[in-house]
């Protein structure tokens, strides 16, 4: 079928791909629309994200682009906007359903892969890896010692797991069935007994759980009722020596608080892999004790990321050949 000829539609159909993605799986799109690609994989500006999708009718992004009312008003053919992203807090979900816009993303496919990122930045924190690593590379093992790099268990131990979503219960079957952990949970929404029975955890509000837990992993969807979920309040109700993991968003943490909880001892260690303005990583970080810092590459296998741009493409096809999407934003 030619980019002309689409059911219902005048003109050429046109798809913005906004960064460089697989081009065998964005390949079909070319089927149905004349597609914009970014071979250079170059950040839009907020004016040049305006000014490539003014004239698009689909929009396939990542978590990179912020879709928002105003560019939403200079793209006034645009329907639908498919993110490769499970999160949805770079797009203004109101503003597109008030203008019609159909938003897709893309859950399920990296639900295991960024559970065992999750429990990777668990144990790489708890061990004090990063640390460990950076002193062997620097010369610094000169000798064997009894408390060298001593960290906490993690088998056995309690874990906390704050967002009980897809990712949060891959990441409780993980600690119970292979850790043997005892698994406590906050949530919006409690779950069913019959789930908590499977996942083997227990339901606590968040001030019970920081304080029971040795371990407290972070994996709730964004949306600005975290932000700062985790402050200095938080950070000292939780066990001395305690370890914090953060998959998913920056905003959640009040990182200037963390790096405080770190130096002083009171937080035995950290993981993460998400800032608040990242790319950019508060120096505050970089300077901490007994923390491992990653680039936000949770969902990063290249299998998963494929699955990732696929069920992306296969959003924007459904939408613009006027079919259901397959995993729309629901609420
Ligand atoms: C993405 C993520 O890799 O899916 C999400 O919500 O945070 C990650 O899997 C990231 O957002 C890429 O832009």
């Amino acid at each position: 079928m030619s980019p002309s000829s689409q059911g219902g539609h005048d003109g050429p159909l046109r798809v913005l791909v906004a960064r460089a993605v697989f081009p065998d799986i964005i390949e079909p799109l070319r089927d149905v629309a004349e597609v914009d690609t970014t071979p250079d994989d170059a950040i839009s500006t907020p004016e040049t994200l305006r000014r490539r999708l003014a004239d698009k009718h689909g929009a396939f992004i990542t978590g990179s682009e912020r879709i928002d009312a105003a560019l939403l008003d200079a793209c006034p053919q645009l329907r639908v906007v498919s993110t490769m992203t499970v999160g949805v807090d770079h797009i203004d979900l109101a503003a597109c359903a008030e203008r019609g816009v159909t938003v897709t993303h893309a859950p399920d496919v990296l639900t295991e892969t960024t559970a065992d990122f999750g429990f990777t930045l668990l144990l790489a924190a708890a061990r004090q890896v990063g640390d460990a690593e950076r002193y062997l590379r620097a010369g610094h093992w000169a000798k064997w010692s009894v408390d060298l790099f001593a960290g906490a268990d993690v088998f056995g131990a309690t874990l906390g797991i704050v967002g009980m979503g897809r990712i949060g219960q891959a990441i409780a079957r993980r600690a119970a069935l292979g850790f043997n952990m005892r698994v406590l949970y906050h949530n919006r929404r409690r779950l069913a007994p019959s789930i908590e029975e499977a996942l083997h955890a227990s339901y606590r509000d968040l001030p019970d759980l920081l304080r029971e837990s040795r371990h407290v992993l972070l994996a709730l969807p964004y949306s600005p009722a975290a932000y700062h979920l985790i402050g200095a309040a938080e950070l000292a109700q939780m066990q001395p020596g305690a370890t914090l993991v953060n998959v998913a968003r920056g905003g959640v943490i009040d990182e200037a608080a963390l790096a405080q909880a770190l130096h002083s001892g009171h937080l035995g260690a950290a993981g993460l892999d998400v800032f608040e303005g990242e790319p950019a990583v508060n120096p505050v970080l970089l300077r901490a004790p007994r923390v491992v810092l990653t680039p936000h590459i949770a969902s990063s296998s290249l299998p998963t990321r494929r699955a990732m741009a696929q069920l992306a493409v296969d959003n924007l096809l459904a939408v613009l050949q006027g079919r259901p999407p397959i995993t729309p934003v629901s609420g």
